[in-house]
């Protein structure tokens, strides 16, 4: 369905399923203050995620949300769906594989009390963000790594599976041609899914999902399924979502820092703005990377912000699902 027709459709549901968002009496529990812009917008439900795929996500997760699901329900879902399409080849199947040719993903989800779970190097599993689930709501730890996450993942019951799709493959023997071991990010090569949401309630989760840098090093682990780095969720606050060159973002343990700037008061976007900034300040080699943050606030403000041009993120409100470019520094 094209981006319009799929507006319209979910704007003419927005009031069957979210009736308070077109009834103003039934709205004043729910209404987030004056907006920096002076709009007033509805406290919830929102749902942002990084990149263009973001907005298959945002859909699948609005979904589960105006069916009165739960927001972690919610978050698993969206990015389960970037997670399966073998077209997007920075997620999930079809992921480009490391420099060995293997499919290492990393995870992490945060609920709406504040728990997480997490997965790094983990192979032959479609669903990474759902061991990710699995590692916070059944063992009493946050992150499981490489082989130890496989036979959890197996003895969860989640299936064996081949990722490399034969385009993956393709790209990766083309790569073993030179086989330059150069981890940059630039627009072929990142897309990481990072997915946040609150309820009509103001309840919070977030979801991050990776196959990494293309071509890493075996056993190299980025910022996705770092809790703090690629993802933070604090119910009092908000929650943020990186996505970029992970070594970069670990260094300033980015969401995190965006969480604690909205708690400190700044609005979504310029805390991300100022996580942009920080990473500037400690990485030199800043100029020949991509970095970007996406954060929403528990009234439901969000924002976006990127190192260099070209990062979009995908946004659904009760007015539809819609793509923007994030500012940027370059
Ligand atoms: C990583 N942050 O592994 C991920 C890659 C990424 O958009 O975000 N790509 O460093």
């Amino acid at each position: 369905m094209n981006n319009r027709r799929y507006f319209l459709k979910i704007s003419a549901l927005g009031g069957l399923l979210f009736p308070w968002a077109c009834n103003p009496k039934e709205t004043a529990q729910t209404q987030a203050p004056t907006t920096a812009k002076g709009d007033q917008r509805p406290l919830g439900p929102v749902v942002i995620s990084t990149w263009d795929h973001g907005l298959a996500a945002n859909a699948v997760a609005w979904q589960v949300l105006a069916q009165g699901g739960r927001v972690l329900d919610a978050v698993e879902a969206g990015v389960k769906v970037t997670e399966a399409d073998p077209k997007v080849d920075s997620v999930g199947y079809g992921g480009l594989p490391d420099r060995d040719g293997r499919v290492a993903l990393d995870a992490c989800i945060m609920d709406d009390n504040d728990n997480c779970g997490s997965v790094a190097s983990l192979e032959h599993i479609m669903h990474p963000i759902s061991v990710a689930r699995r590692v916070m709501e059944a063992t009493p730890h946050v992150l499981l790594v490489g082989e130890g996450a496989l036979e959890f993942a197996l003895a969860q019951g989640f299936k064996k599976e081949n990722l490399l799709t034969p385009a993956a493959k393709n790209a990766w023997q083309e790569w073993l041609k030179t086989a330059k071991y150069a981890p940059v990010i630039n627009s072929e090569n990142h897309d990481t899914i990072g997915l946040l949401a609150m309820d009509g309630q103001g309840k919070l989760s977030g979801a991050c999902t990776t196959s990494g840098l293309a071509y890493k090093m075996r056993g190299r682990v980025g910022d996705s399924p770092i809790i703090g780095a690629g993802l933070f969720s604090d119910s009092e606050v908000g929650a943020a979502s990186a996505t970029g060159l992970g070594e970069s973002i670990i260094k300033i343990a980015g969401s995190h820092l965006i969480v604690e700037l909205m708690r400190a008061g700044k609005h979504p976007e310029e805390a991300c703005r100022l996580a942009v900034e920080r990473l500037i300040k400690k990485n030199a080699n800043y100029k020949e990377m991509q970095a970007g943050f996406i954060a929403l606030n528990t009234k439901g403000e969000y924002g976006a912000y990127a190192l260099q041009k070209g990062f979009t993120y995908a946004v659904h409100t009760t007015q539809g699902n819609t793509l923007a470019t994030a500012k940027s520094i370059f």
